[in-house]
């Protein structure tokens, strides 16, 4: 079983749990215990192999739940959730799902009116069957039948892209409204979380009332969740929900640091307050005995009161952050003015829209270096792929541009390379006459993503271990929200990296962040360079670059851990190398 799988079921164990009114610190060890797992970069079976020890040194997981990890590895089982879902059904998880509706109300539902879905629990507030239960009313089946109704709206995750410019909309708009002296997002999207559920603003206004009405009056908005004296929730016609909060400048620190998240680092975080006789919260840090108000005002402010630097939001998951930061560990930032160049890049000779020109131009007006002009092969049909008859023209075609480029004293240059199919056997979709003249070779799985895992993890390790391939591009096909990445060992795939000195990808279009957080991790400590690429394919996509170094920043990843913050001289030596290395 995957690491995710083993995290679900632990999930699904503890809202089982929740739903029984079972023990607090129960429901917490199970939930902690998936948490942990879903940020570990090592995979339990792995662990596991090797022997006990493996499995204990996982920080925060007790005896009992190693248990379990173990039995599901084994027996691909876990007898405790079984027993749960014979008692209950599994449609309580999408009636949970429903907003207001918290585990006790599921229960309640459950057991006087057998609901176990989202359409029955509709239809019983319909009929008007809800209002007589216990802490229920008429108000509560009007706000259910809303709630399902948002719900069907809003079950999909936002893209990050999308919800980055309703943030930057919604901030202009505000900011229009007198007496508004700053807002601010918070949440997922502050921490560039490849997805977000719902947005978070927060705001200083002298008069929150005013800022609340500018809010709801957002050109956007469909629908007035709620609205209160300072603060407010609404649906927008996306369907994207969003949370406003107005506050005091004093306390807008300690709620950035609050509503930032994730909420698990701010319970490890909360937890180290309270050691300290401290107590953090949304409104600032107080002392005790007394609660006398300590600090707030900034984020800095909140972090410093418990002894830590600032931490990077992109870090804030509570994996490992709060510890390094209490050991002066934190990793450096990745920064924009650390790239000094881009391997993945489209022209209009594949599926692109630009030029070599316009490329070279858009590349140059960044600062870069380099750029590698990477158009697909013959395989990839939609997508206008090259044949070895037209690879063999576009590489004349660079060399000739590029002497241009000297003749005229650009410090500039356009490598020549592909995005070079990996067939379902294995092969390339490039005869190597063509490879051998290239300066990156970018390799990448197009087709049959429905293999097994076997069969996918051989196919491009295959490909690698030909020995041409530089850059493993968007090393798990996945597409937000529209397809999961395709089976992959990720353990075997990097170790086959490591051995022929492969770069992977993280490849920066904000539907894909692939490599994910948990991966670009997982390259830097196997000691695995990444190359944060943006797989452009017009002059405007150079800019998701953005995108790709807060993931890399998600992931840990250092200016060092990243191929394309090389010079020119040494990422062609380091391209080389990884050529003569695999042949
Ligand atoms: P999302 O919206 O699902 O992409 O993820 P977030 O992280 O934006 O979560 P959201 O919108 O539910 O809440 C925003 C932040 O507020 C969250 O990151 C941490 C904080 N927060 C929310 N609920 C709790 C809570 O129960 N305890 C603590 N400590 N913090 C919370
Ligand atoms: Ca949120
Ligand atoms: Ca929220």
């Amino acid at each position: 079983m995957e690491n995710t799988e083993i995290a679900r079921i632990f999930h699904e164990i503890a809202e089982l749990l929740e739903m029984k009114g079972e023990d607090h610190f129960r429901i917490r060890s199970y939930r902690n215990a998936a948490m942990v797992i879903e940020g570990l970069t090592e995979s339990l079976k792995t662990l596991y192999e090797k022997g006990e020890a493996g499995l204990d040194g996982i920080p925060g997981v007790g005896k009992g739940i190693r248990a379990k990890i173990a039995e599901m590895l084994t027996t691909g089982r876990c007898a405790v959730h079984d027993g749960l879902l014979k008692e209950l059904p599994a449609g309580l998880f999408d009636v949970l799902k429903v907003g207001g509706i918290g585990p006790k109300k599921v229960m309640l539902l459950y057991k006087e009116l057998g609901i176990t879905s989202v359409d029955a629990l509709r239809r019983a507030a319909e009929s008007h069957a809800i209002h007589a239960l216990p802490g229920m009313g008429e108000k509560t089946e009007e706000n259910i039948i809303r709630a399902v109704e948002s719900l069907k709206k809003v079950s999909a995750r936002f893209n990050l892209a999308v919800g980055l410019s309703y943030a930057e909309g919604i901030k202009a708009h505000l900011q229009k409204t007198p007496g508004v002296a700053r807002v601010e997002a918070a949440g997922s999207l502050r921490r560039w979380k490849d997805s977000i559920g719902d947005l978070d603003m927060l705001c200083i206004a002298h008069k929150p009332e005013d800022a609340i009405a500018a809010f709801a009056a957002y050109p956007g908005v469909k629908d007035v969740l709620s609205k209160g004296g300072t603060k407010s929730t609404v649906v927008l016609k996306t369907g994207l929900q969003v949370d406003l909060r107005v506050l005091k400048e004093d306390a807008f620190g300690a709620a950035m640091q609050y509503f930032t998240g994730s909420k698990a680092h701010n319970v490890a975080l909360r937890d180290m307050a309270k050691r300290k006789g401290l107590k953090i919260n949304e409104y600032g840090v107080f002392k005790e005995p007394g609660d006398r108000w300590d600090a707030g005002k900034t984020e800095e402010d909140v972090y410093r009161s418990v002894g830590l630097p600032w931490i990077p939001p992109e870090l804030r998951e509570n994996r490992g952050e709060i510890e390094a930061a209490a050991e002066g560990r934190l990793p450096a930032p990745l920064e924009l003015c650390d790239i000094r160049g881009d391997l993945h890049v489209h022209t209009r000779e594949s599926d692109g829209n630009a030029t070599l020109a316009e490329l070279s131009e858009a590349a140059q007006a960044r600062g870069y270096e380099y750029i590698a002009i990477t158009d697909h092969s013959r395989a990839v049909g939609v997508a206008h792929g090259l044949d070895e008859k037209r690879a063999m023209a576009q590489i004349e075609a660079i060399d000739a541009f590029n002497e241009r480029l000297k003749a005229s004293g650009r410090h500039f240059r356009l490598l020549k390379g592909a995005e070079v199919d990996i067939r379902a056997d294995g092969t390339l979709d490039h005869a190597d006459e063509v490879l051998s003249r290239l300066d990156c070779v970018v390799g990448a799985v197009h087709s049959g993503f429905n293999m097994t895992r076997e069969a996918m993890t051989g196919r491009i390790i295959k490909g690698m271990e030909s020995g041409w391939i530089n850059v493993l591009a968007h090393p798990t096909g996945r597409l937000i929200g529209v397809r999961e990445p395709y089976k992959v060992d990720m353990e075997a795939v990097m170790g086959a990296a490591k051995r022929h000195g492969t770069a992977l990808e993280l490849n920066s279009y904000p539907e894909r962040l692939d490599l994910n957080d948990v991966h670009c991790r997982m390259a830097r400590e196997r000691g695995i360079l990444v190359a944060v690429s943006t797989d452009s394919h017009s002059t405007a996509h150079l800019g998701n670059i953005t995108f790709g170094i807060h993931n890399a920043r998600r992931g840990w990843l250092e200016k060092n851990d990243v191929l394309n913050t090389r010079g020119l001289k040494e990422l062609l030596r380091i391209l080389k190398k990884t050529r003569q290395a695999g042949r």
